[in-house]
């Protein structure tokens, strides 16, 4: 019988990737997150992989919403069962951001940057976004889901009310782009950080490398008093190290804070 498309793209995911276990693609559906949770919760492997073409109830952090018309954009969501604690978790945020840049400059030549913690971004322009849930016990992880939404081939900079300037892939290469060759690639980079991740290589300077955030003048506000400053690097965890007037360094933890450039204001 004859493959549906998405059924070829999942084998050649099952075949080209070590990491990817089982592979689903579901047309539409609420959240590549929330699918994966419930499998998670059953006892899915490591490297169970979601994949859709529409979001009913696509999430950013602190419920906000992650905006993409259908067949726009790469939507999937990856299982980890790592050996770490809760509070190592955001290195899986670093390992995969870090994946994404490596195949957006593999497959299309574009240099991409970071923003603290969890964006894609290309010169202040958000084109992606990481959503990483857990659940754990005192000692360890049980599992953890990274989901990855990326503006592929539609333009959202007319979309109102969003928080920062955003831009897509496609508005930044000029040209339409195939989604499942990009999404091989970064699931290909990601299999190989995490091999190195297991080896004890922590890419937390490699990160801090890419993050458009470091040096800029910022303002963190979360449920504390709001904290106004230079970011001035990351700790191995993933904090946010920022020097206030006074010299101070505080350490952010990501989390329900959000960090934008000192002088402008959330949407
Ligand atoms: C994020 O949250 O950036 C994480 C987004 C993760 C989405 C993926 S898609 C697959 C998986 N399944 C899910 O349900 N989620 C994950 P945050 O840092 O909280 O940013 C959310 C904010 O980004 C929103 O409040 C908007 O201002 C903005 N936003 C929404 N859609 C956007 C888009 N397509 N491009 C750029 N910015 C967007």
């Amino acid at each position: 019988m004859a493959q549906t498309f998405e059924q070829e793209t999942l084998q050649v995911l099952l075949r080209d990737v070590p990491f990817v276990t089982e592979a689903r693609y579901l047309p539409s559906t609420t959240s590549t997150n929330d699918v994966l949770k419930t499998l998670a919760a059953d006892g899915a492997p490591e490297g169970t992989l979601i994949v859709t073409d529409e979001q009913t109830a696509g999430r950013g952090r602190l419920d906000r919403k992650w905006i993409a018309p259908p067949a726009s954009s790469l939507l999937f969501s990856v299982l980890f069962r790592p050996v770490l604690a809760a509070q190592q978790a955001h290195v899986l945020t670093m390992l995969c951001s870090l994946g994404v840049r490596d195949a957006v400059r593999d497959t299309l030549g574009l240099n991409v940057g970071l923003k603290w913690p969890n964006d894609i971004v290309h010169r202040g322009h958000k084109l992606g976004g990481l959503l990483t849930e857990i659940d754990a016990d005192t000692e360890r992880l049980r599992w953890a889901i990274v989901g990855i939404g990326i503006n592929v081939n539609w333009d959202p900079s007319a979309v109102p009310g969003l928080a920062q300037p955003v831009t897509s892939l496609s508005n930044l290469v000029g040209a339409p782009i195939l989604r499942q060759d990009l999404l091989r690639s970064i699931l290909q980079a990601v299999s190989r950080r995490y091999d190195a991740l297991k080896t004890g290589l922590w890419p937390a300077r490699e990160w801090e490398g890419a993050l458009e955030t470091i040096g800029q003048r910022v303002v963190v506000e979360g449920p504390a008093t709001p904290i106004e400053g230079t970011a001035v690097g990351v700790a191995p965890d993933g904090a946010l190290l920022v020097r206030t007037a006074s010299g101070q360094v505080h350490r952010v933890v990501a989390g329900d804070v959000s960090v934008r450039p000192s002088g402008t204001h959330d949407a």
